[in-house]
């Protein structure tokens, strides 16, 4: 193709919304749309453990598969991560008990991970409704551009992280500016979940580790080098375990907030930061109910369907999300000792909601259902209800069981129809005491 064609061709595929990512080493790949088109596959029997043996029993869940399967997402999918940094040190920047015009009090929280606060840290968003009884049940998630997004909050500090370019944003240098405050709103409705009785606790997600490919050499990755080390292993963390590890430093903080109910935190995530909330609520059991929004391949669809988005893609687009060893996985789905619906079985007893919009193709809609279908004997042996029937869901019809689900009519978001979903979900098993510890 002769250079100004293909860069017309390039300006119309933007203009179809296709995004820029999507575009990078996108040249040869062809995602498939097509049902009739997914390859045949059998998936691996989250019951049945790795010498063959199946299990029958809740104990042996809890006491062998569990563990097995939860080692062959970290050595396999995300990489291992290190545990909660010795030194790690919080500090309360900001509280007012008169934000968002008197209803809510917020808070500022930085994390610091290493001795002498060397090193990056994490800033904690924190509203809470100001009237409500304490401790209140949170939402905790991560976002995208910076705190300052979420709400045009004047008070609200501004990300020294580096952030994307963006004119949208007004993003330029990778340094954010006070252009973007409450840019994302839409995707946070802190007013609403306030009056719902609930808190939110956000923080940007490049706080941890800047989403690019730099070989892991900024964020946090260098903390776990030894000696000459200056690259994680094969089965060592990647961006998405590091931002999953993040999430628990959160929770390190939540549980000495006594105005937050350390019981009742919910995790969610859009995306691939819905990616990362699946991986941090399969690991730590703290988060007492995990919510996937729009997370596809890598998330909740299941990888062996290769609907849209596939992992040879992933791998190739974004190299630095998961670990060296998945990259053995390229169009090899079927070797693969785990598929994402064992990703769902690892939060049982714990309730979990996947929620799907219609026009997200590229994140398999269906392929998200099947996985929490498939998730579903975990459930059953535990005592749980899952989801009865591997029938394609209606539209607009939620499932609540300890497992959830929806897909709405709309693309790639997160809406206010989500978010209600999200909430209506959560009284149902907050007020139920369906909590981590009563499994
Ligand atoms: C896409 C990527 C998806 C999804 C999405 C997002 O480009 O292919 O896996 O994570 O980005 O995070 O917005």
């Amino acid at each position: 193709m002769n250079p100004g064609h293909k860069g017309t061709l390039l300006a119309l595929l933007v203009l179809l919304g296709v995004s820029a990512e999507q575009l990078i080493g996108a040249q040869e790949f062809k995602p498939n749309y097509d049902e009739g088109k997914v390859p045949h596959y059998t998936l691996p029997d989250p019951l049945v453990l790795n010498d063959g043996t199946r299990i029958t029993r809740a104990t042996q869940w809890w006491t062998r598969r569990r563990k097995e399967i939860l080692r062959q997402f970290e050595i396999n999918v995300y990489g291992k991560a290190p545990g909660r940094p010795r030194d790690q040190e919080f500090i309360e920047r900001d509280v007012s008990k008169k934000a968002l015009g008197g209803k809510a009090i917020r808070k500022q929280v930085s994390i610091f991970f290493l001795k002498g606060r060397a090193g990056p840290h994490l800033d904690l968003l924190i509203y809470l409704p100001r009237d409500a009884q304490k401790p209140v049940p949170v939402f905790v998630g991560l976002n995208f551009h910076g705190n300052h997004t979420v709400n045009a909050d004047p008070d609200i500090a501004i990300t020294e992280s580096w952030v994307r370019n963006s004119e949208e944003l007004g993003v330029t240098e990778n340094q954010a500016t006070a252009a973007s405050r409450g840019k994302n709103s839409s995707r946070w409705p802190i007013e609403r979940i306030l009056e719902r009785g609930y808190g939110l606790v956000t923080a940007y997600y490049g706080d941890i580790d800047p989403d690019y490919d730099d070989e892991f050499k900024n964020g946090v990755h260098p903390f776990i080098y030894r000696g000459f080390q200056n690259h994680p292993t094969p089965d060592q963390w990647g961006s998405l375990a590091a931002w999953a590890w993040g999430l628990s430093r959160a929770v390190d903080y939540l549980e000495t907030d006594r105005d937050i109910n350390k019981r009742r935190i919910a995790l969610l995530g859009h995306s691939r930061l819905g990616k990362t909330a699946l991986w941090a609520g399969a690991q730590d059991q703290r988060f007492a109910l995990v919510i996937s929004n729009d997370s596809g391949c890598g998330g909740a669809a299941l990888s062996r369907r290769r609907f849209g988005e596939t992992i040879e893609r992933i791998n190739t687009a974004f190299p630095h999300w998961c670990c060296g060893n998945f990259k053995n996985y390229n169009e090899r789905e079927n070797t693969l000792p785990v598929d994402q619906h064992m990703l769902i079985a690892l939060i049982a007893s714990r309730p979990v909601y996947i929620a799907s919009a219609e026009e997200d193709l590229w994140a398999d809609p269906y392929g998200e259902f099947l996985s929490a279908y498939h998730a579903t004997p975990v459930f059953e042996l535990i005592g749980k209800k899952g989801i009865p029937s591997g029938q394609k869901p209606e539209i607009s019809r939620p499932i609540m069981n300890t497992i959830g689900y929806h897909i709405r009519p709309g693309k790639h978001d997160v809406t206010l129809y989500d978010w209600e979903r999200f909430m209506d979900f959560a009284d149902i098993h907050f007020k139920r005491g369906t909590t981590a510890e009563s499994k």
